[in-house]
């Protein structure tokens, strides 16, 4: 199938900022050892990226409004469309020197996500959805697990910073998990978590108190490779609320069952 026109945008815009990111990736490690350690440069490497995605995407559509994880909202002339870009998410494992982090960016269209890509420039790994075209990586097709056992499955999740969130909810949920499922990971980036639920490797995942750069592609990459996404707690549009469960349909109300029933505990 061939690529259509705002697949090829977005991805060229994600594959510079990528570019310049896997060099400023390689610098990291030199800067463990400056005094003043390396999340200055971190922080102008994430504001860099953002600015190489921001100018790509509005030389190509210029009228389009923005999301940005730095900059915050940039309305656009047409309402109706706005890009909604995390220029670098995994910004921890960037810090650190670990090659899990990635470039995020989703267009909604009347407030529906129609597109998104998630780029990691370290494994070179570009997972693409449109609305009705499925999801693909490295334009081969994905699709979620099929695993209908929790005994089997292979969990993702997010656990919440110092200073955010509810740990003692967490706790209890990774408890009744541990019980449950064959594995539990946690890579620090919920753009890639959601790319790798959709590509099978994961086979669901759940975190709380995320912001929309961080799943607005995603959403629609596991919507498009079969798999289902809804908020933990309510009918409403994850999006909104920032907290997330991805899966196929089953493993997906399993995972959102023991999620409630150990939240209740803790409140
Ligand atoms: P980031 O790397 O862009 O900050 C990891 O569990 C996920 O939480 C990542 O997608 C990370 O995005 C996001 N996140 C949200 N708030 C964060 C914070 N205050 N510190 C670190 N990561 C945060
Ligand atoms: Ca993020």
């Amino acid at each position: 199938m061939p690529t259509s026109a705002i697949i090829n945008v977005m991805t060229q815009a994600a594959r510079y900022a990528g570019r310049r990111l896997a060099r400023d990736f390689g610098e990291v490690e030199q800067l463990q050892v400056s005094v003043k350690g390396p999340s200055d440069f971190v922080s102008a490497a994430d504001r860099r990226a953002e600015e190489i995605i921001h100018d790509e995407l509005a030389k190509a559509r210029p009228n389009y409004g923005f999301l940005m994880e730095e900059r915050g909202t940039v309305e656009g002339k047409d309402p109706t469309h706005r890009w909604i870009v995390d220029p670098l998410d995994g910004t921890t494992n960037f810090l650190h020197g670990i090659p899990l982090f990635c470039t995020s960016i989703a267009l909604e269209r009347n407030g529906e996500i129609v597109a998104g890509i998630i780029y990691n420039p370290v494994s070179d790994e570009l997972f693409t959805a449109e609305r009705g075209q499925g999801a693909h990586l490295n334009e081969k097709r994905i699709r979620v697990a099929t695993r209908s056992s929790l005994e089997n499955c292979v969990i993702a999740t997010g656990v919440p910073h110092r200073g955010r969130g509810n740990h003692d909810i967490f706790l209890s949920e990774c408890r009744a998990m541990m019980s449950r499922a064959a594995g539990i990971r946690r890579t620090g980036s919920a753009a890639l978590d959601l790319a790798w639920v959709a590509a099978g490797r994961f086979d669901g995942y759940w975190e709380r108190g995320l912001a929309a750069w961080d799943i607005a592609a995603g959403i629609i990459v596991v919507r498009e490779a079969g798999g289902f996404v809804s908020d933990l707690d309510t009918r409403k549009p994850p999006l909104d609320t920032g907290d997330i469960v991805a899966g196929n349909e089953r493993i997906l109300n399993e995972i959102r069952n023991i999620a409630n029933s150990a939240a209740k505990k803790e409140s």
